[in-house]
């Protein structure tokens, strides 16, 4: 990464850089994007991390592809891998990690405008968030529908039933009905949720700063809103992995992406290293540690 930048916002292409840029510019409409990433060292783990990843530990279900677990296609013939792996991924106690409190504080501190998640774990309600703040891009369980007859079951009703071992798969208690019950969280094959579009499109033409943490930015069209920003908004990506810079073809067809490390980059970076830590660096950076620390032990 280059120390110095042309970008007339930016005074450095660097973490720091970024950070002074809130202190001196105060951007009162950051956007935050996050994926499964930030909720892996909750003890969740992500799709695509080699080894840890979930595609590469679903052996066990016997899947014709490991997408298949979240297609909605493969759901319809067959909830039960689903709903196993559901057991196992939300254990009780889950605590949101400090990459989730420094986004809580960005907004205390009056400068979010929304955090869009990818993520269905719903962690960043628990930080004390408003509501109105957060996007679940991909839906998140606080609700389940019926597949038969649309009926509504509440976060209770669900969570018993992912809790209960004799209950394989959940199964609608309306009389005569008995259809599968499934979160509202979104599978491959189904639309995004009508908010996510309503609010992006107010929101991403006025971002002055996009943070981008733990996400592989491969899944479409959550991952293409980082061009949604003006062209000269800075762009911050903190990541395990190098993601979301269009190929050289991709780039020769028109497709756009991130642009750190490239020639003429003025507004990008990428910062290599855990979200929490990357959280934490800058929370060190703006003075903001000490409450940072209180945040996460009221949590
Ligand atoms: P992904 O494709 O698994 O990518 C995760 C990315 O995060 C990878 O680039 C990793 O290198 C990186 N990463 C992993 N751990 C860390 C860490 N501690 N610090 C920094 N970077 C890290 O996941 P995406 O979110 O990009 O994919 C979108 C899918 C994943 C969405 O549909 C989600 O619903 C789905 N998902 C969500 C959860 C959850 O809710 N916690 C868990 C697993 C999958």
């Amino acid at each position: 990464q280059s120390a110095t930048c042309s970008s007339r916002k930016l005074r450095s292409l660097t973490i720091e850089g970024v950070v002074e840029f809130i202190k001196t510019e105060k951007p009162k409409n950051i956007i935050v994007m996050t994926g499964a990433g930030i909720s892996t060292s909750a003890g969740i783990p992500d799709f695509r991390s080699p080894g840890s990843g979930l595609y590469d530990n679903l052996q066990k279900y016997d899947l014709p592809s490991p997408e298949a677990i979240f297609q909605i296609d493969f759901f319809e013939k067959n909830p039960e891998p689903f709903f196993t792996l559901a057991k196992e991924l939300f254990p009780e106690d889950l605590k949101p990690t400090p990459c989730h409190y420094f986004i809580r504080m960005l907004e205390k501190k009056g400068l979010l405008r929304r955090w869009y998640t990818q993520n269905i774990d719903s962690l960043e309600y628990l930080t004390g968030l408003p509501e109105d703040k957060v996007v679940t891009a991909h839906g998140n369980h606080h609700t389940s529908t019926c597949r038969k007859c649309s009926t509504k079951y509440d976060l209770g009703w669900i969570t018993a039933k992912l809790k209960d071992k004799s209950c394989k798969v959940p199964h609608c208690e309306k009389l005569s009905c008995g259809g599968v019950v499934k979160p509202d969280i979104i599978f491959f094959g189904e639309a995004l949720p009508r908010r996510f579009f309503h609010c992006a499109i107010q929101d991403f033409p006025q971002c002055d700063l996009l943070l981008i943490f733990g996400t592989s930015l491969v899944v479409q069209p959550f991952a293409s809103m980082v061009n949604e920003v003006d062209a000269e908004c800075p762009r911050l990506l903190v990541n395990l992995e190098a993601v979301g810079r269009a190929s050289r073809l991709e780039e020769m067809i028109g497709t756009t992406g991130l642009c750190y490390g490239r020639d003429g980059n003025t507004r990008d970076v990428f910062w290599k290293g855990s979200c929490d830590e990357g959280a934490r660096k800058m929370a060190d950076l703006l003075g903001w540690d000490a409450e940072l620390d209180i945040l996460i032990e009221q949590g």
